[in-house]
């Protein structure tokens, strides 16, 4: 027997805040201006995309104490942006990223609660714990929790706002013009004492579309992956090649049944790059042009001290790596920059990528290029088309985050011309077949409590 063809989930990354982001090419707009969200949420849209995504970042990114033009700078409030998109879509699912470690579980159940009532079911929120005290200065407490905290406070964090959304009955608001009744009984009142959160009250917002929004996560580390195996709908995740998301996606659907929870009630979404053209060939070239301008000489600098954790202002980025290994200890010269953690030995990744210069001929910037962030599919549309299907097939994911590197025109091609061989593959939709993003999503709503 056949096995059946797996329906593919696409999301789009708002890029904004990164180093994918090329700010410099002719076509780039802004990553502040409303339009250039209009723009990418209704490109996502009309290819029938899953949800649109936007990430958070809430300190500004430093390196060796000064803000740097790696990153695109600015980025407005998530629920801002996604009440306004909510206007401008009708079923496009609208994701935001949202802390757990520095928030209230009473705010942000009534910000989700909100955004899904105006949407009418189309909000998601990924919930991220940040990694660094660097960020936690920005907040009143300022500090920051141990990893085995954050996780048990977002945990708490996430059931707590379980019941305050399960505070409403689908039928508490009554509102019959006809017998005067406008509530029934007393909802929204809720009551949670635990170590974290100490909060008694009634909760202002009915029940919305979904119930509760679809959580997303996105943490990588053994307490992130438990997180998400017992409590979210979806995990955003780095893993983008065939091998490593093949592991990453058996390792957490693996730990799904310890929950009582089914192979299908956690899709796995890798963010992943593009690069088209007519042919594949000229569709490397491009993804070649296109790394040339992610990754300048100064940017490169920036990259190498990631790793070296020491300030190599003064080498030719044109010239040879530095002579002397990487400073050990922990990372002190980029600050609030989640890749950085990937680099967990580096004297041995410092060591690969002197072998891979001597044997390459390479300067620092042509390393740079080399071995950061290239991008995951490059070819023609039939190509990335094909590759994506090979993909998700494969079981490495479910499908993707797409990341365009142009904002907010950079998914227009992939739209018009890789959408439409999918459909004809019969692995993604052609339309939406209901209103909410649990819909899209093959995802089940949660039932009201009786
Ligand atoms: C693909 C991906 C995207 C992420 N995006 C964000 C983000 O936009 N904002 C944020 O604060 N953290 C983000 N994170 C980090 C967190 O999700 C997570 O809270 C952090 O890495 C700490 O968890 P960990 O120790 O389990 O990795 C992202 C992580 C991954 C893997």
């Amino acid at each position: 027997m056949t096995k059946q063809q797996k329906q593919i989930h696409l999301a789009a990354h708002f890029p904004g805040v990164n180093n994918t982001t090329v700010w410099s090419d002719p076509e780039a707009g802004s990553h502040i201006e409303f339009s250039s969200f209009v723009k990418l949420a209704q490109t996502a849209e009309r290819a029938k995309f899953d949800f649109f995504f936007l990430a958070e970042g809430l300190r500004l990114r430093e390196q060796g104490g000064l803000i740097y033009d790696l990153d695109v700078v600015g980025r407005p409030d998530t629920f801002t942006v996604l009440a306004a998109l909510a206007a401008v879509t009708s079923r496009l699912g609208l994701a935001g990223t949202i802390n757990s470690t520095f928030n209230e579980p009473f705010e942000v159940a009534r910000q989700f609660a909100s955004l899904d009532h105006l949407s009418e079911g189309r909000a998601a929120w990924n919930v991220v714990t940040s990694w660094d005290a660097f960020t936690g200065e920005n907040f009143r407490r300022g500090g920051f929790l141990p990893q085995d905290q954050r996780y048990s406070r977002a945990e708490t964090f996430m059931r707590t706002a379980w019941e305050l959304f399960d505070s409403w009955r689908a039928d508490d608001l009554v509102a019959d013009k006809a017998t005067g009744q406008f509530l029934r009984g007393e909802p929204g009142r809720f009551e949670h004492h635990d170590e974290h959160f100490d909060i008694a009250g009634q909760f202002p917002v009915p029940r919305s579309p979904q119930g509760r929004p679809v959580i997303i996560q996105a943490g990588d580390s053994e307490e992130g992956r438990e997180f998400a195996a017992a409590t979210a709908d979806a995990i955003f995740t780095r893993h983008g090649t065939l091998e490593a998301g093949q592991a990453f996606y058996s390792d957490v659907k693996g730990r799904l049944a310890k929950y009582g929870r089914e192979h299908s009630q956690l899709i796995v979404l890798p963010a992943a790059t593009f690069v088209l053209g007519d042919t594949d060939a000229e569709a490397h070239e491009r993804a070649d042009v296109v790394r040339r301008q992610q990754v300048s000489g100064q940017t490169a600098i920036k990259f190498l001290e990631q790793l070296w954790n020491a300030d190599l202002s003064g080498f030719d980025p044109d010239g040879p790596l530095p002579a002397f290994d990487p400073v050990a200890g922990e990372n002190t010269i980029a600050k609030g920059r989640a890749s950085v953690r990937m680099y967990r030995d580096p004297l041995a990744t410092a060591r690969q990528w002197r072998e891979l210069a001597e044997a390459k001929n390479l300067s620092i910037r042509e390393l740079i290029i080399e071995v950061t962030g290239r991008q995951n599919f490059i070819g023609s549309p039939a190509t990335v088309a094909g590759q994506i299907n090979d993909f998700v097939q494969a079981d490495a994911s479910d499908g993707f985050i797409l990341v365009p590197h142009v904002t907010p025109g950079g998914l227009d091609e992939f739209a018009d011309k890789v959408v439409p061989l999918l459909q004809e593959r019969g692995v993604f939709r052609t339309d939406y077949t209901g209103p909410t993003l649990r819909d899209h999503l093959g995802l089940t709503t949660p039932a009201s409590p009786a």
